[in-house]
């Protein structure tokens, strides 16, 4: 048991001196980072299309998309003229930040305002795992039941972002929205909670001000 905590704590060290060089680098572009992570299912591609549609023209954007397999979601982004490139873990539940790096080599990603990371989908594995990202966005749609955040306590406790995502079911499912904003509170005093549907736009407004405001921030640091 004992030497089972000291190897993983090996790897995080590992991974958090990787993240940092990660951040570093990302700093020194001006590059926004976020890493988004939910269940499989929760529409953080979706999200992804919406944000790039409205963005694009503004903001130079990219995408690391990672998965178990296909390459699928890298080709929905694509779809859209914005540079993606897809990380297979092969069988691995997270991304971690040697991935990350391999993701940004040379050529396959240009320089950007905002990257955006998309995590491998599940609300356990991601969250230990610092991608030297500057801020952990935490899906959690309406159908995935109202009990999730006191369930998943350690992604809802580090997510600056909580995004209650797929707001146009709401009439069609037994989600108690205030009790799921209580909880995240509870977990993260400090975090921002945004309800939206890239389906119809709601609540997508605050999300891209959300984007452009953090941005701008890191410019200022940074400058
Ligand atoms: N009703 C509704 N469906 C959505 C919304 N966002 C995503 N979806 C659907 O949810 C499913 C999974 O979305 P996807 O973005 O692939 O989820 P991901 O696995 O988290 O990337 C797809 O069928 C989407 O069309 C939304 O805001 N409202
Ligand atoms: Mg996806």
């Amino acid at each position: 048991m004992k030497t089972i905590v000291t190897v993983k704590r090996k790897a995080l060290a590992s991974n958090d001196e990787r993240a940092g060089q990660l951040r570093a680098m990302l700093a020194e572009r001006g590059t926004l980072a976020l890493n988004l992570i939910s269940s499989p299912g929760s529409g953080k591609t979706t999200l992804l299309e919406a944000t790039l549609r409205e963005l694009g023209g503004e903001l130079r954007c990219a995408v690391l998309e990672g998965d178990v397999a296909t390459e699928r979601d890298a080709e929905r982004i694509r779809a859209l003229g914005v540079p993606a490139h897809q990380i297979l873990t092969g069988g691995a539940c997270h991304l971690d930040a040697r991935l990350v790096q391999g993701g940004l080599e040379e050529g396959r990603i240009p320089e950007v305002d905002i990257l955006f990371i998309e995590n491998v989908g599940n609300l356990i594995c991601p969250t230990s795992y610092d991608l030297g990202e500057d801020l952990k966005v935490v899906l959690l749609s309406v159908t995935e039941g109202d009990d999730k955040p006191f369930k998943y306590p350690a992604i809802f406790a580090r997510a600056e972002v909580a995004v209650i995502s797929k707001a146009d079911l709401l009439p069609h499912v037994p989600f108690d929205l205030a009790a799921v904003k209580e909880q995240i509170a509870t977990l993260n005093p400090r975090a921002t909670i945004l309800l939206t549907s890239s389906l119809t736009g709601q609540g997508m407004g605050a999300w891209y001000d959300l984007l452009r405001a953090r941005l701008a921030t890191k410019r200022e640091e940074t400058a």
